[in-house]
């Protein structure tokens, strides 16, 4: 039977590229009937230095974000990362499967050192990938909704569970599928088309945080980067316009519409016409999200209490995957 498993990382605020690449279609998998396990994985967040103040607070931010794009915590499990200690404890035994080299070739470690002495970068943003496999496999989650820029990780979390079933002579782990799909896999800055948009870019104009009242959202969608020709009536014509081809995309995906639908009731239009239909939809879209982020945000004790409970599920799951490991590998253990 196929079991959901995806993360978002406390790094910092919720952006729309966030909401559209993954939150969104969580709660549509939930209402799919699917069983459904979010974590907020705050192991990953410290793979780069976080305030503890600021760390505790983006954890609960990011749970009311779930919460409000729907996922119930009645038939979805919502927990942090932190409060299941097999996380860290499969993390381990997957350092010791996969190879220093599959780590040094993901593209996020680039990007994510890029400018920078690499060597000087955590062991642990190096081993990110080993982590997110040990989340995945820990409940033997078939599939994986993500966004796009994760699918090299993905394919890193399949080759470990290979190896592991290789090295150990066993059919224990499942070869996990990505879920990839829909217009908005790839939400790009608003600053850079072929920049993705991220939570922790230096520029806040580059984003829209799930946070950002309408005032906000509106400003920087006027101010987005684009080049001065018309829309084309079709999507090839995007081909090399990269930031007119995002905001189509985000158009798309907020209405629901094809971006083939939209891009042919926009031909012709200039962006001063298309901008602020853009930010009008994205405004009535995003406020009852932000309202009800909000409202989850007045009751700290609240999301800590749903995922405490959602924790205590969680290992429920994990504890005999993790015991079947252990035995596998060779470890004494008791239970
Ligand atoms: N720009 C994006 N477009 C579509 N999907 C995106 N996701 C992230 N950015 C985009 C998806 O959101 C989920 C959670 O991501 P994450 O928080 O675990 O980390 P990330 O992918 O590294 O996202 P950020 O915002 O760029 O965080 P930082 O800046 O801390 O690295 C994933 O499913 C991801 O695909």
């Amino acid at each position: 039977t196929p079991r959901i498993f995806s993360g978002i990382q406390p790094s910092g605020g919720m952006t729309l590229g966030n909401y559209l690449g993954a939150l969104k279609r969580f709660a549509e998998k939930q209402d799919e009937g699917i069983e459904t396990i979010y974590c907020v994985v705050d192991m990953h967040a410290i793979t780069v230095w976080q305030d503890p103040a600021k760390l505790r607070h983006q954890t609960r931010e990011i749970a009311a974000a779930y919460l409000a794009s729907g996922i119930d915590p009645a038939r979805s499990i919502l927990f942090n990362q932190s409060q299941v200690s097999g996380h860290a404890e499969l993390a381990w035994i997957f350092n010791c499967v996969a190879r220093i080299g599959w780590m040094y070739r993901m593209t996020q470690f680039k990007d994510k050192t890029a400018g920078k002495n690499a060597e000087n970068s955590s062991l642990g943003l190096l081993a990110y990938p080993s982590l997110m496999a040990a989340d995945i496999l820990l409940y033997h989650a078939t599939h994986v909704p993500v966004g796009e820029d994760q699918k090299q990780h993905l394919e890193l979390t399949r080759d470990i569970a290979a190896k592991f079933n290789h090295d150990y002579e066993q059919d224990f782990f499942p070869i996990t599928e990505p879920l990839i799909e829909g217009a908005a896999t790839r939400v790009m800055s608003l600053r850079d088309g072929t920049k993705k948009m991220s939570k922790s870019d230096p520029s806040d104009a580059s984003r829209i945080n799930l946070t950002d009242d309408a005032d906000t959202i509106a400003k920087k969608i006027r101010k987005a980067t684009t080049d001065p020709n018309p829309l084309p009536g079709t999507l090839d014509g995007l081909k090399d316009r990269p930031e007119a081809k995002n905001l189509i995309n985000i158009y798309a995906a907020l209405s629901g519409e094809s971006a083939e639908k939209v891009i042919a009731e926009f031909a012709g239009a200039q962006f001063g016409t298309f901008k602020p239909r853009l930010a009008e939809l994205a405004v009535e879209k995003l406020a009852p999200i932000t309202a009800e982020m909000n409202r989850y945000m007045q009751d700290p004790a609240e999301i800590d209490r749903i995922l405490g409970e959602g924790a205590a599920r969680a290992r429920a799951i994990a504890a005999p995957i993790l015991a079947r490991t252990k035995e596998i590998v060779g470890m004494i253990g008791s239970q």
